[in-house]
């Protein structure tokens, strides 16, 4: 069957990119290994942090149309997916990467109260702020219904007449002017092909001669009881956070209210260890999970301090932590958007522009170097 284009993986970023070339009239096939939905990649779960408190203005950009393209999307599949809540930033108050965040926050004016020590209590209770840490509350922080938002995506691409094929795992890629696609059960054929795979992309584009430093790592994203119903809750105005260089822990730690399991708030560590994407239930190493439990007794004490539900995930990490988002150096009509880093999902409906645009060779919204495949070659890793 020959398709304009073919995406593969239906994460969030391949499906958004399938929902941009539909609407822009595209006969586009979305292929996944999986039957969907399925919870064995990178986009599953309920729940996600949206948040413009980065460091970068060029994510800062980004994110200022994101937002805009979920409301979009929201009206066009007639379900909430954005929900507000505030974003809570903590880290020590000194250091560079808080000091980063607030200074891009202040450049970009976005909508923000720094709490001083002395009030913080008042308005974030049942936390304890660590002794030299700053706090800012970023006010259009809030969550994002991420398995919502992944359905909301396809339904919307299919209502523009793409086509999903699930359950088909594709076992290799033949560049050229026609490039043939073949899974385990059917061979497609397309002039462009957009390769958005999650944890399976290193050994997808490893089919086009191409090796990226993408290393895949499992999270264990914990779920802690409130000790007082509804003390962490979304109902009662419970903020998002991320704690910067926490004291148990090397990377930055993060939380939403309670709000999927009613009384228990999710707190999980911002890194995990190395995985094979195939292998990951056999990874089973909790030091993270134990870092937690020190971090969650010493700073959220309304929270029982052994995590009542344990779930997985994967991250697929770049060296810098920057996306990759560029066209395939040997193959200009492959398109890839891979290495998202644990904080992709909330721009997937801006990467699926942009990765759109690119596979239809217009000039992509934003500029792309930071996520450039060139980058790993000047300066391999
Ligand atoms: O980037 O906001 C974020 C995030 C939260 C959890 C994982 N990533």
């Amino acid at each position: 069957m020959v398709y304009e284009y073919i995406v593969i993986g239906a994460g969030i970023q391949g499906s958004s990119t399938a929902y941009h070339l539909a609407k822009n009239n595209k006969k586009t096939l979305l292929l996944e290994q999986f039957v969907l939905p399925h919870s064995r990649g990178s986009s599953h779960g309920q729940t996600r942090i949206i948040r413009k408190a980065y460091e970068d203005d060029f994510y800062i950009n980004m994110l200022e149309e994101s937002y805009e393209l979920w409301a979009q999307l929201e009206k066009e599949a007639g379900v909430k997916l954005y929900r507000r809540t505030g974003l809570l930033l903590m880290g020590p108050e000194k250091g560079k990467d808080f000091q980063l965040i607030k200074s891009a926050m202040q450049r970009n004016k976005i909508p923000s109260v720094v709490l001083e020590r002395h009030e913080f209590s008042q308005h974030i209770p049942n936390v304890n702020l660590t002794s030299g840490d700053g706090a800012i509350l970023e006010s259009t922080g809030g969550v994002l219904y991420a398995d919502r938002a992944l359905r909301a995506a396809q339904t919307v691409f299919q209502s523009h007449g793409g086509t999903i094929n699930d359950g088909e795992k594709v076992i290799n890629i033949e560049p050229g002017d026609l490039i043939t696609v073949t899974t385990d059960s059917g061979t497609y054929q397309a002039k462009n092909l957009v390769i958005t795979a999650g944890p399976w992309a290193k050994t997808l584009l490893s089919h086009t001669g191409l090796q990226l430093p993408l290393q895949v790592v499992r999270i264990n994203v914990c779920y802690w009881k409130e000790k007082v119903p509804g003390s962490y809750s979304i109902n009662n105005r419970f903020p998002c956070f991320i704690q910067i260089h926490p004291k148990e822990a090397e990377h930055d730690i993060y939380g939403l209210p309670s709000n999927e399991y009613p009384g228990l708030m999710k707190v999980c560590y911002h890194m995990g260890t190395e995985t094979e994407p195939d292998e990951r239930d056999r990874q089973t190493d909790r030091r993270d999970v134990d870092a937690l439990s020190s971090y969650v007794s010493r700073c959220f004490p309304g929270l029982v301090s052994v995590p009542s539900v344990v779930e997985s995930c994967m991250y697929t990490m770049t060296p810098d932590k920057h996306f990759v988002l560029d066209r395939h150096p040997s193959y200009s009509n492959i398109v890839i958007g891979a290495g998202f880093s644990g904080h992709g999902f909330k721009f997937g409906p801006v990467i699926g522009k942009v990765l759109c645009e690119l596979s239809m060779g217009l000039n992509p919204s934003y500029d792309l170097s930071p996520f450039s495949i060139q980058r790993f070659q000047a300066n391999p890793k």
